[in-house]
């Protein structure tokens, strides 16, 4: 309840330093997106950022402890993880986030937070459901099929594909590593990071 709580913002959080940006990982569990925002995170690391990693099971288990996954929660958590981008972005810090993050509206709320202080570039993690589930990696796809877990993304719970990203990978026809490559090339190109590598 927020009802009876009154922030008082102040005036110096609209100062920012620069040079930040959020790299948003979407897509269903199992595309990749924790896998890519690891190979990505070092190639940034390298050129000079201070990266931030906003996993969802790393979120899930601090930030957002307690959180279910009806859409309320999953909106708490994505309008959480928006937020904390955003701060580390207004201190020049790079903030890669890897969660589902399945509905649009919700995203374009952490777009939205982040932009105040510095680029937002949302990269689709792009995979089947059926391929997901083919690798479903900790099991949980079986249970979701089998029913034992209710509301399961892909499976009886929507996922919302984004309409216009700045970056798509396919983690059908690539492997992570030329994923991560597609990525950092893309934000060469957007001018968010340099091609240099420190020595
Ligand atoms: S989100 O919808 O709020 O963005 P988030 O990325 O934090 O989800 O968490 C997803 C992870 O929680 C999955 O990778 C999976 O390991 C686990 N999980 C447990 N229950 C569910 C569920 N019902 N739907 C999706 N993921 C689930």
């Amino acid at each position: 309840m927020t009802d009876n709580i009154f922030a008082h913002e102040h005036p110096e959080s609209e100062r920012a330093r620069g040079g930040g940006f959020t790299l948003w990982f979407t897509g269903l569990s199992g595309s990749g997106k924790t896998t890519i925002a690891h190979l990505v995170g070092p190639a940034l690391d390298e050129r000079g950022h201070v990266v931030e990693y906003l996993d969802g099971d790393t979120i899930r288990t601090h930030l957002s402890k307690g959180l279910g996954f009806s859409k309320e929660d999953r909106d708490t958590n994505i309008e959480r993880i928006g937020w904390v981008a955003s701060r580390i972005v207004r201190h020049g810090g790079t903030a890669i986030t890897a969660a589902i993050s399945p509905y649009v509206e919700t995203r374009q709320k952490a777009r939205d937070l982040v932009e105040q202080f510095g680029p937002f570039v949302e990269v689709y993690v792009n995979a089947s459901v059926e391929e997901c589930a083919r690798r479903d990696t900790n099991g949980l796809y079986a249970k979701a099929y089998a029913g034992e877990i209710k509301g399961f993304t892909g499976v009886d719970d929507p996922y919302e594909a984004p309409e216009s990203p700045e970056i798509v990978v396919d983690t059908e026809a690539q492997t992570p590593e030329e994923s991560a490559q597609i990525v950092v090339q893309k934000l060469e190109e957007l001018g968010f990071v340099g091609s240099e590598v420190r020595a």
